[in-house]
């Protein structure tokens, strides 16, 4: 789909306008800024000094050329647009893993976020830069939206920068295993408990902890003995592994219904592979608390791999002799305007 028919869709209600962002192609890349062709003056010392500022250098230099290869990698919850993303470690975990295929499982870009408050850094740009430099060197990238990103709802079918964004999809193993792949929000109305935790790591839980103190000033002025507010949202985080049971149960059966062999979703932000009632649910987890993703080899095997380290922290790293050069043009400008302009 050209750009001429995305304007057709009517995204009157949407926050963030997928529109607006570029649609890349090899023959289209945008040029390079300005700033780049020009000599820099003694006013840009230190502007131009490094082209992606407050990023490690390790995660911006030419990359190595020995990427473990998978056939498919799954990432969800990854919160770009909010502080609390680790988008370092994914950027150094996506420079280190390869795939034919990737999913991204929703709740990729935190457009709930975007709504209020916009954090967005230079390694959230390079995560973005990352993902679409493997579709342009030949990865199938997948986008289901998730609740985060759900005006990317509006958008199943099209596709940006060589992402498609498809809103459910079912991936077939190379063994034969055909599994749904699906955010899983979508099963939050039937999960008692579920109100309650779609607020966790939101800003009211941030503001409870918050008020905790407060509270306990208050109470203590006034002579009245301790009450922990957050204690008391810790006894209610009791309800939350009922509710990751009865998520996890939730979507096996829907799973069975559909009469494939497993699912494949996020959302909950608890990395998990294990077999329910005859299917194998598996959930990739995230990357705000766990860095975990969900790969198949070549195999048709499934393993949740678990990125809590920079490559270069982990037992036998070996700096790579074999470098291949940086051909990603630098998207800052046009991610930049098409976001602020959301
Ligand atoms: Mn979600």
């Amino acid at each position: 789909m050209n750009v001429e028919d995305m304007t057709a869709v009517d995204n009157s209600q949407s926050y963030f306008d997928p529109s607006l962002l570029p649609v890349l192609t090899d023959d289209n890349l945008p040029p390079l800024m300005p700033q780049d062709t020009r000599v820099p003056g003694k006013r840009d010392k230190g502007r131009f000094l490094t082209r992606r500022p407050n990023l490690d250098q390790r995660l911006t230099g030419p990359r190595s050329k020995h990427r473990t290869q998978h056939r498919t990698l799954f990432l969800s919850d990854i919160h770009l647009g909010t502080p609390g993303c680790k988008a370092e470690l994914l950027l150094d975990f996506l420079r280190n893993n390869d795939a034919e295929t990737i999913y991204l499982v929703g709740d990729i870009i935190d457009g709930w976020r975007l709504k209020r408050s916009w954090y967005w850094s230079a390694a959230h740009n390079a995560v973005v830069q990352e993902l679409l430099r493997k579709a342009r060197k030949g990865a199938t990238v997948i986008y289901v939206p998730g609740n985060h990103d759900e005006a990317l709802r509006d958008y199943t079918g099209l596709n940006f920068g060589g992402v498609d964004v498809i809103n459910e999809t079912i991936h077939e193993t190379a063994d034969g295993r055909r599994f749904l792949v699906i955010h899983g929000d979508q099963f939050d109305g039937v999960v008692k408990y579920a109100k309650w935790l779609a607020h966790l790591g939101d800003r009211a839980y941030e503001l409870a902890l918050l008020m905790n103190n407060w509270l306990h000033d208050i109470r203590r002025a006034f002579g009245l003995s301790y009450w922990s507010l957050s204690s008391w949202l810790k006894h209610k985080v009791k309800n939350a592994v009922e509710f990751i049971s009865s998520y996890e149960v939730a979507l096996a059966r829907e799973a069975r219904e559909r009469g494939v062999d497993g699912v494949i979703c996020g959302h909950i932000h608890h990395a998990e592979m294990r077999e329910i009632d005859g299917v194998l649910y598996c959930n990739d987890g995230d990357w705000v608390e766990s860095c975990t993703a969900l790969a198949e080899d070549k195999s048709g095997r499934l393993t949740i791999i678990e990125w809590r380290h920079f490559s270069w922290e982990q037992a036998g790293y070996i700096a790579p002799a074999e470098m291949e050069a940086d051909d990603a043009p630098d998207l800052v400008p046009a991610y930049m305007n098409a976001l602020s302009a959301a």
